[in-house]
Parts: C-alpha cells; structure tokens; sequence
C-alpha cells in the first residue's frame, strides 16, 4: 500500500473490478447512455486482468495504475467535476501537438480523449466510411455512443489538422460537440514556424474566451515546470528500461504513458518517480522482468490508446520484452522539455511553439527525424528488433514503413511490420508472425 498523497484518499490493493461508490447520478447527469456505458465498463476489467493481471514481478508502484484504471470512469472523473464547479475548466484532446502547458496556464485540466477500442460502429459507419482507422472511428464512436465522461465533461474540445481522416472526421464530430481545430503545418520550414506560433496566440484567445481568464506569464511558467516534472519523471522511469533485464514490463511502461494524459499532473509525477526509484533500486539488485535472455524489442508507429494493449500483450507473452516506444504514447510524449529560462508570455509561448513543432509524427513531411529516432533509441536501449506498428487505413504510417524499414534494416535491426486494428479477430495471426519474428531474432 502507498502513502497517502495530498488531496487523494489513500488506498489499498483494490482489483478493477471493486467499486465502492456509486457514480451513476454523475454519469447520468452528464447525459451517458447507462445502459451501454454499463457494457462498456463491464468489458475492460477482462481485458486488464488478462493483459495486467496475469503478470509476474511486477514493481509494487504499478498498484497506483491499477487503481487508476480502476477509477478511470469514477474518481477522476469526479475530480473533473470538482475541478469544472471550482472555476476551472477541462479541455479535451485528440493529439500530442496540442500544448497542455497552455490549457493548464488558463486554469484548464487537458485530457486524452483518443480511444483503444471499438465502440458503436453501427453508429460511426453511418457518417464514415468503414475503411477509417480505428482510432478516429473508436472516438467517433464514444462520442455517438455516449459512453465517455471525458468526452462529456468537455468544456471545449481541440482538433489538429493532422491527418485527412482526422480533419475530416473532426467536422463531423464538431456537429455533436464544442469544437476548436488548431491548424498544424506539415512541414517544419521557418515559414510553417511562424503559422504554428501564430496558431498557438489563436489557441491562447479562444482558452480565454472559453476559461474567462487572461493568459499571465507566473501562470505559464508554472504550468511549464509542472508538465516538465512529468516529463522528467517519465524519462526517469523510462531510462531504468536500459538495463539488462529490463525492470519493468513494456505493458505497464506503455499505461503509464497512457494514464499520463488524463491524470492529475502533479499527483502522477509524484507516483511515476515513485516507481522509478523502485526500478533503480531493482536494476541496482539486478531484478527485472522476463527471462534472462528474453529478446529486447523496440515498438515505433502509430499511438495506442487505453484498452489498446494487444500487441504489447501479444509480444510479451510470446516471451519478449517491449524496452522502448516511438510513438505519440511512448518517447515522442516525454522526451522533449520546453525551456524554462522563458520571462514573458510571448518567449514562453516561442519556446512551447519550438518544443511541439519537433515532435516527429509521420504526418510530416519529409520525416527523417522519426527514422533518427527509431535508430537512436534501438542502439540506446540495445534492442534486438524493431517492430513497426500501423493502424490499418493509416496512409500516414504505413506508407512511412516502406522507408522505416530500410533504414533500420541498413542499420542491422530485424523488422517486422504490423498492420492491425483494434479488433480481437487477428491475435491468432499476430501471434504467429510475432513468434516467426523472435524465433527468426534467436
Ligand atoms: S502526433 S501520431 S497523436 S496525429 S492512426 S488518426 S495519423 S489515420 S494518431 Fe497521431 Fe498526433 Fe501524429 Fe501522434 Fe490519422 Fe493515422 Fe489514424 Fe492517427
């Protein structure tokens, strides 16, 4: 059991499947669909138990986690309440370039609402087209199904003009919701620069129109230092996956990025250098997770949003290790800090302009710097693979494969390209492939 953490109720090796209080009046009050919310939550403690549950020598910190998830519709969703009744507001997002530091400066709470599971298709396939990936029919789908808090706790939601499928999609879901889309160039030439800064002073007068406050400079810059903390508390947990044998499962690597987008900053900051001190000291005794000799792989592509854990779980239990991601729910979240040497607003907002126009997502061109990363990482955390994740209808990803993979394969790497979505329907098949792939590393 941990300690208590200021402003959050102690508590004990719950399992995701107790709930002590009853949340239903706040579901209701939010406008869900019970009935199928209902469903919804009936089906994700099989799948955590399954993929979480079932592991062994797991570092004790991850009980916070499985709390959390236990929670993810409950507690947190209460503290936004709380937070909303408060003065404050919650801003939903869909994508990595949207700066939280900014929301949180106007005195918002930012929240992920991209979604890891198929949810009301028959729904969603009557306004898009049943050939769209999976993460844009999945946020479609919570928001026609009314099934997530988030989406509905919601004062404003911000869309990026990323991918095709995304932009259009965003249109759409505009029509059921309170939406704003940034416009993000695709390339990183000085003149995409200034279109992006100006992008984020636009971002700055609609969070004011939405939050009535002013954007002021000690707010920014506190907002700065605390995301930064997360970062930096990731990056810590993260580099303990160097070592031989890794201490920490890619699974719960891989929920602790994912958790980092919807939970309280400071309370998760302070729980993630928990577990990391609790991995050093591992790798100090020489613990870890897996066999001795488990293969160590690297996993790059597209993001992967809660409950998505299949092909983590799929690798895992094929005997591997997942030692690092480049990806939005991976390296790409936590690996760059905006400066926080920036006095006024305007440097401050320079900075943040700089930090998110170099993450390197796939709807840039050219890329390369995601290639530099992939081969970085790989010799970094000395892995023996690299696998190369697409959603299926992807054009983005999977058509960056084609130069992903020469490039890691020149550099030495085994690649193995998988094109999946969030159905359960090719685990057999990925099972396969995955096992072919470590047994073709050995
Ligand atoms: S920064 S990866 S979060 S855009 S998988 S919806 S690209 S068709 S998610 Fe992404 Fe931001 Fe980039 Fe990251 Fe389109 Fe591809 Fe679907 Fe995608």
């Amino acid at each position: 059991m941990h300690e208590a953490i200021a402003g959050y109720p102690t508590y004990q090796e719950e399992t995701v499947t107790e709930t002590t209080v009853d949340y239903r009046p706040m579901w209701q009050s939010l406008g869900l669909d019970l009935e199928a919310h209902d469903m919804l939550l009936s089906a994700i403690p099989a799948l955590y138990q399954q993929a979480y549950l079932t592991q062994k020598d797991r570092p004790e910190g991850m009980s916070y986690f499985d709390f959390v998830m236990s929670e993810i519709h409950g507690l947190r969703i209460k503290e936004l309440q709380d937070h909303k009744a408060a003065g404050g507001t919650v801003i939903g997002t869909f994508c990595l370039y949207v700066p939280e530091e900014i929301i949180r400066a106007f005195g918002g709470v930012a929240v992920g609402l991209c979604a890891g599971a198929e949810w009301a298709y028959d729904k969603v396939e009557q306004v898009l087209p049943a050939n769209t990936c999976a993460l844009i029919k999945s946020f479609m789908g919570f928001k026609l199904g009314k099934v997530c808090p988030y989406v509905e706790s919601a004062d404003l939601i911000i869309g990026e003009t990323t991918c095709d499928g995304k932009k259009k999609a965003y249109e759409i879901f505009g029509e059921h919701a309170p939406l704003y889309v940034m416009e993000l160039p695709h390339m990183k030439r000085a003149q995409d620069m200034v279109l992006w800064r100006a992008e984020l002073d636009r971002l700055a007068a609609k969070l004011q129109e939405v939050s009535g406050r002013p954007l002021e400079a000690g707010a920014l810059a506190k907002a700065i230092r605390e995301v930064n903390d997360k970062r930096r508390a990731l990056q810590r947990l993260n580099a303990a996956r160097k070592a031989s044998p890794a201490p920490i499962s890619g699974l719960d690597a891989l929920l602790a990025v994912q958790i980092a987008f919807y939970d309280d900053v400071p309370r998760f900051t302070q729980m993630v250098n928990a577990i990391a001190d609790e991995l050093e000291a591992r790798v100090a005794a020489g613990g870890g997770v897996g066999a001795e000799d488990a293969p160590r792989l690297l996993i790059t592509g597209s993001p992967m949003s809660i409950p998505n854990w299949k092909l983590f779980d799929i690798i895992e239990k094929a005997g591997a290790v997942v030692v690092a991601e480049e990806m939005c729910t991976g390296s790409r979240y936590y690996e760059k800090l905006v400066p926080e040497t920036g006095t006024t607003v305007e440097e401050m907002l320079d900075d943040i302009a700089a930090k998110y126009l170099d993450i390197n997502c796939a709807c840039f061109t050219p890329n390369q710097g995601r290639v530099d990363d992939v081969l970085r990482l790989a010799k970094e955390y000395e892995v023996d693979g690299v696998v190369d994740y697409s959603l299926r209808f992807c054009a983005p990803y999977t058509i960056e494969a084609t130069s992903l993979a020469r490039a890691v394969r020149q550099a030495g790497y085994p690649y193995l390209s998988i094109d999946t979505d969030y159905s359960a329907g090719d685990v057999g098949q990925l099972t396969t492939r995955v096992e072919a792939f470590l047994e073709m590393i050995d």
